[in-house]
């Protein structure tokens, strides 16, 4: 049965977090009468930003950055954008970047024009050299492994590789309101028709013995931003399964997510759909909670 978040609801959840409950609490009375869990976190989050935007669209110097309230339950702060006047763009330093969709849970923002088309040709070109097989991080032992989930080739630059690249990671920062240093380098991955990334979660799985070793080089991931650098025929598209939603590659577009704890309720499992025709290239951008060294 579908519940709706009425405005007398979000009236009352103020309420309470003005009277000094903290989100758990407001969480837990909330279920205790009757809400589902997941529609009572979706309710609380938007609505506790919401209040916090609108308070700090009240004043003249914004107290609590919104990016840095952490959300109910384990959630610690995450990156995000700031979109609370609905802007059609985010100026992003050197370059205004486009709005196209978002989502609250999971958080998605859908952008264009992010990359120029001769940054991502000069991406494409400067990764191509360097392709392997890809690997993913192996949480068993926090080393590397070849992954038959994953049929696509890629390469790491380090932060800073390259001028450009340093230009963009600058850009994607200011954009999400995050520390550049809190970024991993980017990741570029070449699919060929047939091959695909089958739907995972970006984060590190705490119940993995790897994990620990993982952890020490800036947490746990916070977020990924996945910009397409080419645009394949057909297929190719990243998908939210849980959210019933996909985004088409389109050059120099991107979508950014976020999840604020390591967990499936962040709803953000997440997949690249099998290529049908052309070639799909993309870089990722994974970002942590703290300094990735
Ligand atoms: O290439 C994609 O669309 C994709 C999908 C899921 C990339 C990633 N995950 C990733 O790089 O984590
Ligand atoms: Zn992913």
């Amino acid at each position: 049965m579908s519940q709706t978040v009425t405005p007398e609801l979000r009236r009352w959840i103020i309420e309470q977090a003005a009277a000094g409950f903290t989100p758990e609490v407001v969480l837990a009375s909330m279920v205790a009468s009757g809400w589902q869990e997941p529609v009572a976190v979706a309710a609380l989050e938007s609505t506790l930003r919401e209040h916090l935007r609108n308070q700090a669209a009240a004043k003249p110097v914004v107290a609590v950055p919104e990016q840095a309230v952490a959300s109910p339950g384990q959630g610690v702060p995450v990156p995000d954008l700031d979109l609370s006047l609905s802007p059609r763009q985010i100026d992003a330093g050197d370059r205004l970047v486009d709005v196209i969709a978002t989502l609250s849970h999971p958080r998605v923002v859908v952008l264009g024009n992010l990359l120029s088309a001769e940054e991502c040709d000069a991406l494409i070109e400067s990764a191509r050299p360097h392709l392997a097989r890809s690997l993913t991080v192996e949480t068993k032992t926090g080393g590397e492994e070849l992954n038959p989930d994953r049929t696509s080739s890629g390469m790491f630059f380090t932060r800073g590789q390259t001028p450009e690249v340093a230009r963009i990671e600058a850009r994607i920062a200011r954009l999400v309101g995050w520390p550049l240093e809190n970024g991993e380098g980017f990741q570029v991955l070449r699919y060929h028709p047939g091959a695909e990334y089958k739907p995972h979660y970006d984060y590190f799985d705490p119940a993995e013995p790897g994990t620990p070793t993982i952890l020490k080089r800036g947490g746990q991931r916070v977020a990924t931003l996945v910009m397409y650098l080419n645009e394949p025929a057909r297929g190719g598209g990243t998908t939210f399964p849980d959210a019933g939603f996909e985004v088409a590659p389109m050059r120099g577009n991107a979508v950014f997510f976020s999840y604020d704890r390591p967990h499936p309720s962040t709803r953000t499992l997440h997949g690249g759909a099998p290529v049908i025709e052309g070639e799909k290239w993309v870089a990722t951008k994974w970002l942590r909670e703290r300094e990735f060294v």
